[in-house]
C-alpha cells in the first residue's frame, strides 16, 4: 500500500520536444489525490533532471541519438527504481518517452531477477541501431532491456539480468518495422497485436497475455506507452497510430491485472501536453493507473 512516484522529464528518445512535460500533466490530472483515496500512502520522488542540450549525450560513432545522456539519466533512475524496491514500495514511473523503460526495468531487474513485463503498446521498442529506421531510442526499450542493442544501453544498471522473452507479452501493436518483426518471430515473442485484440476480444488476449507473463517470473512490470490507445482517446502522443484499443477496452485491461495481484511495477510513458487536447491523455493515464491499482466503480 506504498507507492513512489517518480518523474522522468526525458524527451531525447523521441527527438521530440513535449514530451518532457508528461509527468506534470499527469500529476495535473490529479494522480496522487487518487492514490490517496483508493487509500495508498504516495511518496511524490520528484522529477529526475534531464541535461537537453543538442551537444549533450551525442554518440558520433553510431545513430543513437542522444546515447549518452540517456544512458546517464536511466543509470539514475535505475538506482531510484532499485531504492523503492528495497524499502518495499511500489515503483510508478511517469514518462517521458519510452526510452525510460530501460532504467526502470534496470532497477526492477536488479531486485527480481524474473520479472514479466506486459508491453503496452502500438510499437513493439525492439528495435537495434542496426534496424532502427529512426535511431531514436524510445524504439529500443524493449530490445535493450532484453539485453540487445549497444552495449552502453544494455549494460545501464550495471550489469543487470536482462527480460527473457518469455517472460513477455506486447500488447495492442500495429506498427512493427521490419527489423522488429524478424526480431519478434526469432525470438519467439508473445504478441498480441490488434488482429488479436480485434479477433480473440480484449479480456481473452489479456488472460493469454497474464499467463505468459506469470509463467516462471516473480512479480509482474507493467509499461503502457499511451499510444497503445486509439488516438480518439489519446490524442496527445508524439507518434499515434490509428485504429487503436480503445479507452475502456484499456480499462478494462488493467483492470484484469489488477485482479491478477502479480504487478509489481508500472510506468506511464509518452503523454505529450503539446500535442494534446485538454489534457485528454494525462486524464486517461490517470484512468489506466486507478485501474491498475484496483479502482472499482461500485
Ligand atoms: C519506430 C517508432 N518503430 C522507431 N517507434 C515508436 O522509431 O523505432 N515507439 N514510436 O514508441
Ligand atoms: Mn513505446
Ligand atoms: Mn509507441
Ligand atoms: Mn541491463
Amino acid at each position: 500500500k506504498h507507492v513512489s512516484v517518480i518523474g522522468v522529464p526525458m524527451d531525447l528518445g523521441a527527438d521530440r520536444r513535449g514530451v518532457d512535460m508528461g509527468p506534470s500533466a499527469i500529476r495535473c490530472a490529479g494522480l496522487e489525490q487518487r492514490l490517496e483515496h483508493l487509500g495508498y500512502t504516495v511518496r511524490d520522488e520528484g522529477d529526475l533532471i534531464v541535461r537537453r542540450a543538442k551537444s549533450y549525450g551525442a554518440a558520433p560513432e553510431s545513430n543513437l541519438k542522444y546515447l549518452y545522456e540517456i544512458v546517464r539519466v536511466n543509470s539514475e533512475l535505475a538506482e531510484a527504481v532499485a531504492g523503492m524496491v528495497d524499502q518495499g514500495r511500489f515503483p510508478l514511473v511517469l514518462g517521458g518517452d519510452h526510452s525510460i523503460a530501460i532504467g526502470t526495468l534496470a532497477g526492477v531487474l536488479r531486485r527480481k531477477p524474473s520479472v514479466g513485463v506486459i508491453w503496452y503498446d502500438s510499437h513493439g521498442d525492439v528495435n537495434t541501431a542496426d534496424t532502427s529506421p529512426s535511431g531514436n531510442i524510445h524504439g529500443m526499450a524493449l530490445a535493450a532491456a532484453m539485453g540487445y542493442g549497444h552495449p552502453a544501453l544494455v549494460g545501464i544498471g550495471g550489469g543487470c539480468p536482462s527480460v527473457q522473452p518469455e517472460h513477455v507479452a506486447i500488447i495492442g501493436a500495429r506498427s512493427l518495422d521490419p527489423g522488429e518483426q524478424r526480431f519478434l518471430k526469432e525470438k519467439g515473442m508473445a504478441v498480441y497485436t490488434m488482429h488479436e485484440v480485434d479477433k480473440l476480444g480484449i479480456v481473452r488476449v489479456m488472460e493469454l497475455a497474464l499467463e505468459r507473463v506469470t509463467r516462471g517470473t516473480s512479480g509482474v512490470h507493467v509499461s503502457v506507452d499511451l499510444d497503445g490507445l486509439d488516438p480518439a482517446d489519446a490524442p496527445g502522443v508524439g507518434t499515434p497510430v490509428a485504429a487503436g484499443i480503445s479507452l475502456r477496452e484499456s480499462l478494462l485491461a488493467m483492470e484484469m491485472l489488477s485482479d491478477a495481484g502479480v504487478v509489481t511495477s508500472a510506468e506511464f510513458v509518452e503523454v505529450n501536453p503539446a500535442l494534446d487536447i485538454r489534457n485528454r491523455t494525462a486524464l486517461a493515464a490517470v484512468e489506466l493507473i486507478t485501474s491498475l491499482f484496483g479502482e472499482k466503480i461500485l
